[in-house]
């Protein structure tokens, strides 16, 4: 025997030890229980084993996480009421005006939008446009775990079905229109409470 084979044996029996130990003793509390059986003790068990303390380990105490609030001033554009869900897109071509049903959504709840989109120059509806609304955490990298569908209604209004927030937080919402004017892209901040205003 080396002793890589003696440590080995040794560690073995001592696991066979607690083992015993553990299934051997019959606990002063319970009388509750069905005694599985506890009559026959393993005979062969080393006479004196060393009585080793279960769990010595040092438990290391998971750091009281200090994470530090995703208060990142300056990198996000602040975060907007529901009902202010609105202006103008990026290549301002359109004027988008999003409107959630209901106004603030429950947390992690369906709600719908409705959006209207108009001319930035003469204000007019802007109708048979391929429209889609979306929402993402950026901070996050994530979107939104359903898939919205969306269709027109007429008169410029766009409505997307579907829709789902299910963080507290400041989502982006985006909006991308395209027609025979060209296209155009709406993207604000909102920032989805944790809880509804009436709740
Ligand atoms: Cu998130």
């Amino acid at each position: 025997m080396n002793f890589k084979t003696t440590c080995a044996v040794l560690i073995s029996l001592a696991m066979l030890a607690l083992c015993a130990c553990d299934g051997g003793q019959p606990d002063k509390k319970g009388a509750e229980k069905p005694a599985a059986g506890a009559a026959s003790a393993p005979g062969d068990a080393p006479s004196s084993a060393p009585g080793s303390a279960p769990g010595s380990g040092p438990a290391s105490a998971p750091g009281a996480g200090a994470t530090s609030a995703p208060g990142g001033k300056g990198k996000i554009p602040p975060a907007v009421a529901a009902d202010k869900i609105d202006g103008k897109g990026t290549d301002g071509k359109y004027h988008f005006k999003v409107t959630f049903k209901p106004a603030v959504p429950g947390l992690n709840e369906m709600f719908k939008a409705e959006t209207l989109v108009t001319d930035a120059a003469t204000g007019k509806p802007v109708t048979g446009l391929k429209f889609k609304l979306d929402a993402t955490m950026p901070e996050h990298r994530h979107g939104m775990m359903t898939k919205a569908q969306h269709k027109e209604l007429g008169e410029g209004i766009y409505q997307s079905e579907g829709m789902k927030l299910h963080m507290p937080g400041s989502w982006e919402i985006r909006a991308d229109a395209k027609g025979d004017a060209g296209e155009d892209h709406l993207k604000l901040r909102y920032n989805q409470p944790a809880r509804a205003k009436d709740q």
